[in-house]
């Protein structure tokens, strides 16, 4: 199976992009977490874009606040599918990031989930994943029906209470 990579902008993303990760390895996707900044490290930013596709990652996560260029920067040097995730900052509540990540122009696409949407993120890629992954496909599908089981769960307990 091809793997993941997860990357972030900075140490203090993590609480957030860990998210993402352990969905991954919920699901026994290989991933590799790293951090690399597009403004701090452009370099290695760059290089591991530039290498990702014969290391084997089959798609490319990129989280980060604030001017949030990583996911732009990456996707400007590989052509396998990047997700971004706009994180949160103290400031402008994740709007910043959201608009810097979302709106790329047109050549260079970033798919661009829900500030701090990790968890997504990673569905999404798995997804991406699961196109020539019949196993993959099955947990996914898997998954979605758990999820709609809890909320007709939910509803039920919800009829009982209110005596509808
Ligand atoms: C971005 O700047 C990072 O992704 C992070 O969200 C934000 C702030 O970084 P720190 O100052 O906390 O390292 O590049």
């Amino acid at each position: 199976m091809k793997k993941v990579a997860v990357i972030m902008g900075s140490a203090s993303d993590l609480p957030v992009v860990q998210k993402a990760v352990d969905t991954l390895r919920s699901f026994g996707v290989p991933c590799e977490t790293h951090i690399y900044s597009a403004h701090r490290t452009p370099v290695e930013a760059k290089e591991f874009a530039q290498s990702a596709r014969e290391k084997d990652f089959g798609v490319i996560i990129a989280a980060a606040g604030m001017a949030a260029h990583l996911a732009g920067a990456i996707a400007a040097n590989t052509t396998l599918p990047v997700i971004g995730i706009p994180l949160k900052s103290k400031y402008l509540d994740g709007v910043d990031a959201l608009l810097s990540t979302v709106q790329m122009p047109s050549g260079i696409p970033v798919a661009t989930v829900a500030i701090d949407g990790a968890v997504n993120a990673a569905l999404l890629s798995m997804e991406i994943l699961a196109v020539e992954d019949a196993a993959l496909a099955q947990k996914l599908a898997d998954k979605r029906a758990a999820d709609m089981a809890k909320v007709l769960a939910a509803d039920a307990e919800l009829q009982a209470q209110l005596k509808n």
